[in-house]
């Protein structure tokens, strides 16, 4: 069988996340070729080796540049902070390799398109790690909209809530600095949304917004993993980006949007939501209940008409056969492996994946407008970039 080898840098929560995808997908999906899980990369020798040797590596790298100059390298899987993303791609690009980049794609719409156009001179393949169009409940939304289910669709209204930095002792991480993350909630929450808004609804020509920083500085950290630090007290940094943020948007098709990012909501862990309102009906779903979408139908009659709770787990929804009888759920972690899946499938059928870096700069066409919104007051108007 075709084999593809993959060098993957980063082995915190997104590198632990995507190396359990690589592991197991082959345990339940039949693929057109092989991923192989050749190299991990990390900048910490130990840390690496260890993780390296923990997920199932062949071997480690200590850096992204020597991992890009080996010949047993296919694809390289980037799920570094955002600040490396550009210069890791136009690397990986000359070098001839796939690219598969944690989002946001990039720290602005800048970078994002020198990225989509590099990737896409060197003719490689190229994917945005938006895991949330592939819970099946999300594709489920996608399949009853294309069938008219919920009609004309008027309204999208989404929200996306955590709290892990809603204490003011929690440290300044890098999610909290703009020169490495590029912004807050904003590009990591609620790029997750303006994506699934796009791959639902539709492009979005105009937003208006509006954006808080509440705890202004805190701690330096002495150690950080995924979504949780620690700081021995002591000196104090600024924080650069906001901890929530507010926007309207109307879509080119005419309907209404709004999302809520924040992470200042005590209580919402990863809670991200959205509402589609069409003419015909709605669509309701809930990460927290992520094997289940709400539908609502006019077309049901008028004494039994109410939101349904469809339970996504049946053999014909998206992904679920290669998982468990009907009503045995799936989790977080299994996005990922349906990622993994549709990228390794894309590859071996000489088709691009989606989301590709197209969507990726699209998204951040909508990130960085509402950045200038939320400094100008007004509404702006989201650009459309060609290649
Ligand atoms: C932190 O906010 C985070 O890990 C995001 O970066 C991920 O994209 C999201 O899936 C969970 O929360």
């Amino acid at each position: 069988m075709k084999q593809i080898n993959v060098g993957l840098i980063g082995y915190k929560f997104m590198g632990k996340a995507h190396s359990h995808a690589y592991k197991d997908v082959g345990m339940f999906f039949d693929l057109p070729a092989q991923p192989v899980m050749k190299a991990l990369c990390g900048r910490d020798e130990a840390g690496v080796k260890e993780a390296a040797a923990k997920f199932g590596w062949e071997s480690y790298e200590t850096s992204w540049e020597a991992l890009l100059q080996r010949e047993d390298i296919d694809l390289v899987d980037i799920t570094a902070p955002s600040d490396a993303h550009r210069e890791i791609v136009e690397a990986a690009a000359q070098a001839g390799k796939h690219v598969f980049c944690e989002k946001p794609l990039a720290l602005n719409l800048e970078d994002s398109v020198a990225m989509w156009r590099a990737a896409e001179k060197a003719g490689i393949k190229h994917m945005v790690g938006f895991n949330y169009r592939r819970v099946p409940a999300v594709q489920l939304a996608k399949r009853l909209i294309d069938e008219g289910a919920i009609g004309e669709i008027r309204h999208f209204r989404g929200t996306y809530l955590q709290d892990f930095i809603v204490d003011p002792d929690f440290p300044l991480v890098w999610r909290l600095k703009r020169e490495i993350a590029g912004s807050g909630p904003l590009g990591d929450l609620a790029s997750h949304l303006i994506d699934i808004a796009h791959f639902l609804v539709g492009d979005i020509g105009e937003v208006i917004g509006m954006e808080k920083t509440f705890i202004k500085e805190r701690q330096i950290p002495s150690s950080m993993t995924g979504l949780s630090a620690t700081s021995k007290g002591g000196a104090m940094g600024k924080v650069t980006v906001e901890d929530a943020t507010n926007f309207l948007f109307q879509f080119d098709n005419g309907a209404l949007g709004s999302i809520e990012a924040s992470r200042m909501c005590p209580g919402r862990k990863n809670y991200q939501t959205f509402e589609i309102n069409g003419s015909e009906g709605s669509l309701s779903f809930s990460f927290e209940r992520m094997n289940e979408l709400e539908f609502f139908s006019r077309s049901d009659a008028s004494y039994a008409q109410g939101f349904r709770t469809i339970q996504v787990t049946e053999p014909e929804h998206a992904y679920v056969e290669a998982w468990w009888p009907p009503g045995h759920v799936i989790g977080y972690e299994h996005t990922f492996i349906h990622e993994v899946k549709d990228l390794i499938e894309a590859i071996a059928a000489d088709k691009m994946p989606q989301p590709s870096f197209a969507d990726g700069v699209k998204c951040q066409a909508v990130v960085d407008s509402v950045i200038e919104s939320a400094k100008t007051r007004r509404w702006v108007e989201v650009p459309k970039v060609t290649l």
